[in-house]
C-alpha cells in the first residue's frame, strides 16, 4: 500500500486567461497569485493488484461517483506521467478548506492537487524521488487551463511570452525572484456578491472567444497587460498595477457580454460595490484595486499594512452588498524563502 498527501491553493489571475488554442494551450499569457487560505487537499491512497485500475472517490469523507469520468479523463491524458498506476486501486479523497458555493475558482486548487497527487503516487510507487514542477504543472493544465497556475507558489506565469525566457504555453513558472517586496503581502478579500453556481461554464466562455468579433483586440490588449504588469511588479508600481488590474476584469466581462450568445455575469451589487470602491480610493487616496472572476464576486486587493483603514470600510460599505454579508479574507501566498 503506498500513500500520499498533497494540498494545492486556488489562484486569482490579474492578467486572465480566455480563450484556448490546441489541446488546452492558451490563446495568450495569463499571470496570477496562489492564495492562502483557499486551499484544495488530498489524500491517495494505492493498493498493488494485477486487476483493472479501479478508482474511489471521495469528497469531504463522501463517495462521489459523479468525479469519477473527469478524474479517469484526467488519468489518460497524463498515461505518460502515471505509468505506474495502470491496475490496482486507487482511493482518492479530497477536500477544500473554502465552501464550495463561495465564488473561490474551485477548479484551479483541486485540479492542481489532483495532479501533485498522482503525480506523487505514481513516484512513490516506482520509488523514484524526483518532482518536477513542470510536468505537474502540465499535468494539471491538462485537467483545467488555470490549474497549471496552481502547483506552484505566489506568482506564476503561464503562456509564451517575449516578455519572460522560459515561459511556456504547456505550464507554469514562478516569478517570484523578479517581485517587488511591495507585492509579496497582498490582501484579497473576496466578496461573495452572489453564493452558487456560475450561470455559463468557463470551458463555454472559453470557446466563445473562437470567433468573438474582438478576439484580436483582446489578444493585443493581453499581450500589453502582460508587459505592463511584469514591468509593475518588477517596480512595486501599485498604480500601474491597479490599470491592468481593472482593464482586465473590465475586458473579462465585456468579452462576456459582446459574444454571441452573450452573458452578464455581473450582478447590480457587483457595479454598486465597484463605485464604493472606487469613491473610497478616490478619497482616501488608498492604493486599493480589484478584480474579477468569471462570476459576479469581486477579489479587492490590497498591501496589508493598508488592512487596518480598509476592512472597517468593507464592513461597512461592502459587507452589506454581499450575500449574507459574506467576506472571505484571504491573502497571498508566497514561497518561505524570498
Ligand atoms: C483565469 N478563468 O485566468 C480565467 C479568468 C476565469 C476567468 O481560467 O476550460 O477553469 O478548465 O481550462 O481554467 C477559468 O477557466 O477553464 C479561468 P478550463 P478554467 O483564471
Amino acid at each position: 500500500m503506498n500513500k500520499v498527501y498533497q494540498e494545492a491553493p486556488s489562484n486569482i489571475a490579474i492578467v486572465k486567461y480566455w480563450g484556448k488554442k490546441g489541446i488546452q494551450e492558451p490563446m495568450n499569457a495569463s499571470l496570477s497569485f496562489t492564495m492562502s487560505k483557499s486551499i484544495s487537499k488530498i489524500e491517495i491512497q494505492h493498493a498493488h493488484s494485477e486487476e483493472e485500475l479501479k478508482i474511489d472517490f471521495l469528497f469531504d469523507g463522501q463517495k462521489k461517483d459523479s468525479f469519477l469520468p473527469k478524474i479517469q479523463d484526467f488519468i489518460k491524458r497524463n498515461e505518460k506521467h502515471l505509468s505506474n498506476i495502470t491496475s490496482g486501486i486507487l482511493k482518492i479523497n479530497s477536500s477544500n478548506t473554502f465552501p464550495h458555493s463561495s465564488g473561490i475558482a474551485s477548479s484551479a486548487s483541486s485540479m492542481a492537487a489532483l495532479a501533485k497527487g498522482l503525480y506523487s503516487i505514481n513516484q512513490s510507487i516506482g520509488n523514484e524521488q524526483e518532482y518536477n514542477p513542470q510536468v505537474v504543472s502540465e499535468m494539471a493544465r491538462l485537467g483545467s487551463g488555470s490549474a497549471s497556475r496552481s502547483t506552484q507558489t505566489g506568482w506564476v506565469l503561464w503562456g509564451k511570452t517575449d516578455e519572460l525566457q522560459g515561459s511556456s504555453d504547456h505550464y507554469g513558472i514562478e516569478i517570484n525572484n523578479q517581485i517587488h517586496e511591495n507585492f509579496h503581502s497582498l490582501q484579497d478579500s473576496i466578496l461573495v456578491i452572489r453564493k452558487g453556481a456560475k450561470s455559463v461554464s468557463s470551458t463555454v466562455g472559453h470557446q466563445l472567444m473562437d470567433n468573438h468579433p474582438f478576439k484580436e483586440g483582446r489578444l493585443k490588449q493581453a499581450n500589453k497587460n502582460i508587459k505592463k504588469l511584469i514591468s509593475a511588479l518588477k517596480q512595486g508600481d501599485f498604480k500601474i498595477f491597479t490599470e491592468v488590474c481593472e482593464e482586465e476584469a473590465m475586458s473579462l466581462h465585456a468579452l462576456m457580454m459582446s459574444s454571441s450568445p452573450g452573458y452578464t455575469l455581473m450582478a447590480p451589487e457587483t457595479l454598486r460595490a465597484i463605485k464604493r470602491i472606487n469613491k473610497f480610493r478616490d478619497s482616501n487616496h488608498v492604493p486599493l484595486t480589484y478584480t474579477l472572476d468569471a462570476g459576479p464576486n469581486i477579489h479587492l486587493i490590497y498591501p496589508k499594512e493598508q488592512s487596518k483603514i480598509v476592512h472597517p470600510f468593507i464592513k461597512e460599505h461592502l459587507a452589506p452588498l454581499c450575500e449574507d454579508e459574506s467576506v472571505i479574507y484571504d491573502e497571498i501566498s508566497m514561497p518561505l524563502q524570498q
